[in-house]
């Protein structure tokens, strides 16, 4: 079985060389699918997983903007559509300074198996650019998503591609793209999502993929008689994931220790409460400053200053920032200080020797495709909103968001019972696949 994956693997790295991000998706997927297609007929000796490492379409193209002082300026854009088999291309957009292929293929290679995990008919992709919003005025980001969408109007449309937001694309770059994109087409259709909630957006958009990932620590808890009462949770990122996790663990009766940012963590002994976390919202989405004003507004609180936040003792760890914030050391920290819960609200925060560790220590852990598809999924209900012309409530969403949620978990335990317990990765990725698969091989090979 080793053999096979590893001529898989290095086949997939031949045509992807300089792409470790993406290798390292498509290698996690492999090591639980390809065993998986190896003992059913109906999916060996197809190819079909060599097909999904292969984008659909790859789209590369010329940002130019102009900034504040005249300075004409250049990025470079895309959109990866990987895969349309269940559904039209649906995924992010992420602006930051490291964006480049490998990184969106990775994304893209997730999400076709996360949308697929949702239930709902979506395909996967993703796009962005290397632009690095942080410390540009509101004009200029306006420019740039302006240009973006310039290009982007052509290759995307509410039954070919629909983006929405990721890593430095919120509410406010939504609205950018939005604005231009109806401009350029002359028609208002639901061809983004995280839209605001008078011109299109759902209710509980913002708030999804961090409720989504409490609410599958908070099945995995139950699988264990566990629950988030009384618990102690350490949180990385203080973005959009990370704010509203935090909101639903605190709702939950636990304390969140810790949040960060680029330039290093805080960590609150008392708990960040309601009060506070209102207060990292107001500094992070109004005035865009960094997490250590934390500290001078709540003394009790120190600042760690370029280090992460894994070697606080907690119950229960949720990485919210990037991929790979979470290595084979910080795993065995977090194991050695009594955590047995590890939910993802980024994508790919964990390396595989992390994995491996949290593993082999039997601790709840779910990859990002299955816990934080609550973003996506509520996605889709805007879509399916959009589409009906009408807007349900904010009971009716998060009602929908909770089920969803449940329904992943269950796919995941269906495919990942082991004699050891629940491997998440392994039936994620299963679940996963199987749906795509299905669809492609009813499909043809095209
Ligand atoms: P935001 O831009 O709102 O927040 C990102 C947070 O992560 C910030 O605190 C940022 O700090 C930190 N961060 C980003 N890059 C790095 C880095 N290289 N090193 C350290 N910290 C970093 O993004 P989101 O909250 O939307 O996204 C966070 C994660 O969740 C990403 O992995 C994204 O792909 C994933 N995700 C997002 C979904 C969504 O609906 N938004 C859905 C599913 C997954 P700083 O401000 O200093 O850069
Ligand atoms: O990684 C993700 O699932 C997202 N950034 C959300 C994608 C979406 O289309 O809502």
């Amino acid at each position: 079985m080793e053999k096979i994956i590893n001529n898989f693997l290095q086949e997939v790295g031949q045509r992807n060389t300089n792409e470790p991000e993406f290798m390292q998706a498509v290698s996690e997927v492999a090591q639980t699918v390809i065993p998986y297609i190896v003992s059913n007929d109906i999916y060996h000796g197809k190819n079909i997983l060599m097909r999904m490492t292969e984008p659909e379409r790859v789209i590369m193209f010329r940002v130019p903007w102009i900034d504040d002082s005249g300075e004409i300026r250049v990025n470079r854009g895309h959109r990866i559509e990987m895969n349309s088999a269940i559904g039209p291309y649906k995924g992010g957009l992420r602006f930051h300074e490291s964006v480049n292929l490998s990184i969106l293929k990775f994304l893209a290679f997730e999400q076709v198996f996360k949308n697929a995990l949702t239930t709902l008919p979506m395909g996967g992709g993703k796009g962005g650019a290397d632009f690095n919003p942080k410390g540009k005025s509101d004009a200029e980001l306006m420019r740039f998503c302006q240009s973006f969408m310039t290009e982007l109007f052509r290759h995307i449309g509410p039954n070919r591609d629909i983006p929405a937001g990721d890593i430095g694309v919120g509410g406010r770059e939504i609205g950018y793209m939005f604005g231009q994109y109806k401009r350029l087409k002359n028609e208002f259709t639901g061809v983004l999502t995280g839209k605001g909630i008078s011109w299109g957006g759902s209710l509980i958009r913002p708030e999804a993929t961090g409720y989504g990932a409490v609410y599958f620590a908070q099945n995995m808890l139950e699988t264990r008689g566990a629950s988030f009462e009384g618990k102690k949770a350490v949180i990385s990122g203080s973005g959009n994931v990370a704010q509203y996790a935090a909101e639903k663990i605190i709702q939950l009766g636990a304390k969140v220790l810790t949040m960060s940012d680029s330039s290093g963590f805080i960590h609150d002994p008392e708990g960040i409460n309601e009060e506070k976390l209102a207060f990292i919202m107001q500094l992070k989405n109004v005035n865009r400053q960094r997490i250590d004003k934390y500290v001078v507004q709540y003394p009790k609180a120190s600042f760690y200053k370029g280090k992460k936040p894994w070697s606080v003792s907690c119950d229960i760890a949720m990485p919210c920032a990037t991929q790979n914030e979470l290595d084979s050391v910080d795993a065995k920290t977090l194991i050695t200080n009594g955590c047995y819960c590890v939910s993802e609200g980024a994508n790919m925060p964990s390396t595989p020797e992390a994995i491996l560790n949290f593993h082999n220590y039997n601790v709840l852990y779910a990859p990002g495709k299955a816990s934080n598809a609550g973003g996506v999924a509520v996605s889709g209900l805007e879509m399916a909103q959009n589409s009906l012309r009408y807007n349900w409530t904010r009971d009716e969403v998060d009602q929908r968001l909770q089920h969803i949620m449940k329904d992943i978990h269950q796919a995941c335990v269906f495919y990942g019972k082991e004699k050891e317990g629940i491997n998440y990765e392994k039936g994620a990725n299963i679940a996963g696949f199987v749906k795509v698969a299905d669809a492609m091989l009813a499909q043809g090979v095209v």
